[in-house]
């Protein structure tokens, strides 16, 4: 298996795990950008967000909604982003949404 984020998935590589169910898993990145920066991955694999169905990218958005709940981030904000390919600056190639928040953004994103 080469995908790193399957991987995870499988158990194989160690993760700081927030939620999982039967199709989404939750962790925290490795290098955080922001006081919460967790990610939320279909555990189907799909290259990026161009290949997924909205069914897939609603309850990748639905546990993103809970965890900034559970994070404290709902009244202050946060930032939710999906990075696609290469100029969208996608490093692993398993569609993934950033949850960022506890920090302020500027836009354009810094
Ligand atoms: P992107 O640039 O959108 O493809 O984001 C990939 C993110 O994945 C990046 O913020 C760092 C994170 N990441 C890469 N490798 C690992 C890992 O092994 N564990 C965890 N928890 N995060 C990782």
């Amino acid at each position: 298996m080469n995908c790193l984020f399957c991987r995870i998935i499988a158990g194989e590589i160690p993760s700081s795990k927030v939620y999982e169910d039967e199709s989404i898993l939750a962790f925290r990145d490795i290098d955080p950008q922001a006081p919460t920066h967790i990610l939320i991955i279909p555990k189907e694999h799909y290259d990026s967000v161009l290949e997924a169905p909205a069914e897939v990218i609603g309850r990748m958005t639905e546990t993103a909604k809970q965890l900034a709940a559970s994070e404290g981030l709902t009244e202050r904000g946060f930032r939710l982003v999906i990075n696609t390919g290469e100029e969208g600056g996608q490093s692993v190639k398993h569609l993934h949404m950033h949850l960022l928040g506890g920090r302020g953004f500027g836009w354009p994103p810094g």
